[in-house]
């Protein structure tokens, strides 16, 4: 399998599970601006919507969508606990925090990255972040990870997008519980290849 990704963009969540299920999956790194390949090959030939993540599951198109990636990558490893059972109740709550992380978080961060943004959409988007960040760092009090003591998917691509906060300028010391689950995720070995393996450790 191939990775199409790009250092420290939401194709980390992907790329953690992997290392965490110690899949062998090779690194592609794109130019997300340019669109191409460090080859470079076309990128919107491999996406046509010319973002990352995307997996080469030698099958068909490229598998997209962050969320949909990291269980994939998980499945293929069921005994790491990356994603519990396919119709258990534990697999939904994953799956629900997966679906979070994905529109109240990720798409609510991407607007601070582009550069033709207004500033005052900018604010409006940190005041909802912020809101969405206190939910969370209620959400973890107790726990270690988001669903208990298992690190899953869904942990993965919460940290990923929430390492975004100092790029953005987005102060998340009020968030204790976020601060104590950061740390906790980032000193995990697989998750300290993965940083490694993007330049980022
Ligand atoms: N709907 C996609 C969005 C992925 C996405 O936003 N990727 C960003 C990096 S985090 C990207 O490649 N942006 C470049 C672009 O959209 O041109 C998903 O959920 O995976």
């Amino acid at each position: 399998m191939k990775l199409y990704y790009k250092p420290g963009a939401c194709s980390l969540a992907p790329h953690i599970v992997a290392r965490e299920a110690d899949l062998p999956v090779e690194l592609v790194s794109v130019d997300l601006v340019q669109k191409k390949l460090e080859d470079g090959g076309d990128y919107f030939a491999v996406n046509p919507n010319g973002y990352v993540p995307a997996l080469d599951i030698g099958e068909g198109p490229v598998l997209t969508e962050a969320s949909v990636v990291v269980q994939y990558l998980a499945d293929r490893k069921p005994e790491s606990g990356l994603m519990p059972a396919a119709g258990s109740t534990a697999r939904y709550r994953v799956q629900q925090w997966l679906a979070f992380v994905s529109t109240e978080l990720h798409k609510q961060f991407s607007p601070l990255f582009k550069p033709n943004t207004p500033d005052a959409t900018k604010e409006i988007q940190k005041e909802l972040l912020a809101k969405r960040f206190g939910f969370v760092d209620q959400a973890l009090e107790g726990k270690t990870y988001l669903t208990g003591e298992t690190f899953t998917a869904a942990d993965a691509y919460l940290f990923t997008v929430l390492n975004w906060a100092s790029f953005v300028k987005l102060d998340l010391t009020a968030f204790p519980e976020i601060a104590r689950f950061m740390a906790a995720v980032r000193a995990r070995p697989a998750v300290q290849t993965a940083l490694r393996e993007e330049g980022l450790a």
